[in-house]
């Protein structure tokens, strides 16, 4: 699945646009589409066909979670997790979707991937669990490496840093290293500085302005801005699923700060934005009237 991994993470010709990883969460509880994707019934359908629907809006692939990581959040049990996750994971995959799997956990990573995902987003990637990245080593899989101190539940409660920037780009540096070490190939890897994951709105903002420099430390970047609470308290938009004009905002400028993977809500309206970022940045012409 290696090849597939190096589509989804940025070994794309650089003309492409960033890769849109469409967000589906199979939870009841995720603080931006909770309860959307979940069938009545246990059924997976609905979600599989949500993601279907990402897809044919233009997501290069579809990043299915299993566990809320909202601020608050409890721990759901593993074998909860992995019921939910596995065969939206196989039905997707069954129609040709590149699925990544938004987890913490070895096990429901590991029953993923015999799933068929083809990578692991890691939002605990700063303390692994055990056997998570040789599990990822020996599926050549890839993985991503997200920034997040502590754990979601109580992640928000006083986060600190000197210098956020600084402290972040250390401690992704040592995850990687770590991943590497693991057996994981360096085209195999992502890293994310994981935004509003243990972060004020001041540090949120350092982070996205840096882009330039987490890019340079080599591994394609994955931004997830899409519907957070940071762009609630810049726009004063409450509702997570109002926030889409802040989230393109936030897209547009990430992709053109050098992000390469766009973690998102709204897939149709983000490749739309992207589209219309790339022609400018690349000083294309209009090809139906041939004005830029
Ligand atoms: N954000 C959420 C969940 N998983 N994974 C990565 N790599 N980066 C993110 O920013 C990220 C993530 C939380 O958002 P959701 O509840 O809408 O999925």
């Amino acid at each position: 699945m290696t090849t597939d991994l190096r589509h989804a993470t940025g070994a794309l010709p650089t003309s492409r646009r960033p890769v849109v990883m469409g967000v589906l969460n199979v939870t009841p509880d995720s603080f931006s589409d909770g309860g959307r994707a979940l069938g009545a019934d246990g059924s997976p359908d609905r979600a599989i066909a949500l993601g279907l629907a990402m897809i044919a809006d233009g997501a290069d692939c579809v990043d299915v979670g299993g566990e809320s990581t909202r601020p608050g959040a409890s721990p759901v049990a593993v074998d909860d997790e992995r019921a939910r996750v596995v065969p939206v994971v196989a039905g997707l995959v069954a129609h040709g979707v590149v699925v990544s799997i938004d987890t913490r956990r070895t096990a429901v990573a590991r029953a993923a991937l015999d799933a068929g995902a083809s990578l692991v987003n890691d939002v605990g990637a700063l303390a692994p669990d055990d056997g998570m990245l040789a599990a990822v080593a020996a599926a050549g899989a890839g993985y991503v490496a997200m920034h997040l101190r502590g754990e979601p539940r109580t992640m928000q409660d006083d986060p600190r840093f000197d210098d956020v920037v600084a402290e972040v780009e250390a401690e992704l540096r040592t995850a990687v290293d770590a991943a590497r070490a693991a057996g994981i190939a360096s085209d195999a890897l992502a890293i994310d500085p994981g935004i509003g994951f243990g972060k004020t709105l001041e540090h949120n903002l350092a982070l996205l302005r840096a882009l330039p420099r987490l890019c340079a430390l080599g591994p394609p970047v994955l931004v997830g801005t899409s519907r957070k609470s940071f762009l609630g308290r810049l726009t004063g938009v409450a509702s997570p699923s109002d926030r889409l004009a802040g989230s393109l905002a936030s897209a547009v400028l990430a992709a053109r700060d050098g992000a390469r993977i766009l973690r998102v809500h709204d897939v149709a309206a983000t490749v739309e934005a992207l589209a219309v970022q790339q022609a400018i940045d690349a000083g294309q012409r209009d090809p139906e009237s041939g004005r830029r």
